[in-house]
């Protein structure tokens, strides 16, 4: 079996959890004492780095959410000055407000090696041509796959998302042995080589599949599998602690957290008290090595278990498994996170738009389909078609330039979507995994 950092991958647990106590510490100091953001939260915490004294007493520290890097838009809280960065990756956060990450050359490099471990324990390397099918640009998934890849030794193609059928003509003339793309995304490719008359099983060299930026199924798995003749192994992360960081070993039993990088705690939502292995809850991970945005505890909202037994193929760091869903309301949408009070932000700023609106998403074929149901207002609703269809467009226009997804939109008559007593639904996820 191939080990990209022996050292850390196959260190007893003990020792990695020492490791992981003494990068804490430090840690906590060095945001306590250079980070207005961090000192500010500690002392309202009422706790001082010196309380740290055992790794559990991480629960100590304060817990950090998404809001918090939208409400210091762009870089209040990062802890590098813009000449030490030499990246910015934005994503978008719930209200149209981006989130902005930026990264020192060793926050790529511990970026890029959490990867080039993680594909290394698939059985990447020299030799595989992996293509590399995650949007490249302010998304994580592109660039962050192109350097673990080329990390390793493989070679790249770097083909980004769309203009499927030319990707699938460059998978099988340059031999592309591995695919990095949302789950959705293959199997739209499946479809599309099949009208093309060919079939990736048959026709092409592609034996694995790195797969994630949504959530999937094992059953999803079974059928990629079974279908494409590949193995198919989930790739997980967040862009505000790097982007695509976690993958599944050769074993295919969860994801891999590499301890020197990131300490995991899954917590209850309600409670915040941290939860036993094997109990399902909150993703917490605080990222023990970011220099230019360093997060401590950082409440994901994804919700799965954690195994920190020592696993079959001898890596003792713990395990995260299969995300299961998520605390909030982020819909993922073609791997684009899309929150329902973006669309309504983004709704409420046209004149002809009433107060409700509807979300339907959908999987046609492949790929996740998103409507938009507008109510519009009594007097901008008219007879003429001519009038609807422009104030349409201007509302796919208006969706499309805030969610970086395409929706499409039905304009319905004033008071026609359902209302209600309690809580709202605003969303109806017809997806069946
Ligand atoms: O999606 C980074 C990434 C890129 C991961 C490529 C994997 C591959 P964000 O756009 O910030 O970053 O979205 C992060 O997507 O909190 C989860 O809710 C969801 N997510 C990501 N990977 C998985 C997965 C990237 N394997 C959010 N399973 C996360 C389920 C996933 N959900």
């Amino acid at each position: 079996m191939a080990l990209w950092d022996p050292r850390i991958e196959e260190m007893p647990q003990e020792d990695l959890r020492k490791m992981q106590y003494k990068l804490l510490k430090s840690l906590a100091y060095r945001l306590y004492s250079f980070s207005p953001f961090y000192h500010d939260r500690m002392k309202e915490q009422n706790v001082h780095p010196d309380d740290i004294r055992e790794l559990a007493d991480v629960k100590k520290l304060p817990f950090m959410f998404k809001r918090d890097l939208r409400d210091n838009y762009p870089d209040r809280i990062f802890t590098a000055t813009q000449d030490e960065l030499v990246r910015y990756h934005v994503s978008s956060g719930t209200t149209g407000k981006p989130t902005v990450v930026g990264y020192t050359q060793k926050d790529l490099d511990l970026w890029t090696t959490s990867l080039a471990r993680g594909l290394t324990s698939i059985g990447l390397g020299r030799g595989d041509v992996i293509q590399v099918s995650y949007g490249y640009g302010l998304f994580t998934g592109g660039l962050g796959m192109h350097y673990g890849a080329e990390r390793i030794g493989a070679t790249v193609l770097p083909t980004s998302v769309g203009n499927t059928e030319r990707q699938i003509e460059l998978m099988q003339d340059l031999g592309a042995t591995a695919i990095a793309c949302t789950p959705s995304y293959l199997l739209h490719m499946g479809e599309v080589a099949e009208k093309m008359g060919m079939s990736i099983r048959k026709d092409t060299r592609l034996r694995t599949g790195i797969l994630g930026a949504e959530p999937w199924t094992e059953k999803m798995r079974v059928r990629i599998e079974d279908w494409l003749g590949i193995k198919a192994y989930d790739i997980y992360g967040t862009s505000e602690l790097s982007g695509p960081m976690f993958t599944e070993c050769s074993e295919q039993n969860g994801f891999h957290v590499w301890s020197d990088l990131a300490l995991v705690e899954i917590i209850d939502p309600k409670t915040e008290e941290p939860l036993e292995p094997g109990e399902s809850g909150e993703v917490t991970i605080t990222i023990l090595q970011k220099e230019a945005l360093p997060m401590i505890r950082y409440r994901i909202g994804d919700i799965a278990a954690m195994d920190d037994a020592v696993c079959a193929c001898g890596r003792t760091n713990p395990r995260i498994h299969r995300i299961q869903g998520r605390v909030d309301d982020m819909l993922i949408i073609r791997g684009i996170n899309v929150f329902p009070s973006q669309v309504e932000h983004a709704l409420m700023a046209i004149p002809e738009v009433g107060q409700h609106f509807q979300i339907v998403v959908e999987r046609k074929g492949a790929l996740d389909d998103m409507l938009v149901r507008v109510e519009l207002k009594k007097e901008s609703f008219s007879d003429k078609i001519t009038d609807l269809m422009k104030i349409r467009q201007n509302v796919e226009h208006r969706l499309r330039n805030s969610l970086n997804v395409n929706a499409d939109v039905e304009l319905v008559e004033p008071g026609s979507l359902p209302r209600f007593e309690g809580k709202s639904k605003k969303v109806i996820d017809k997806r069946s995994l």
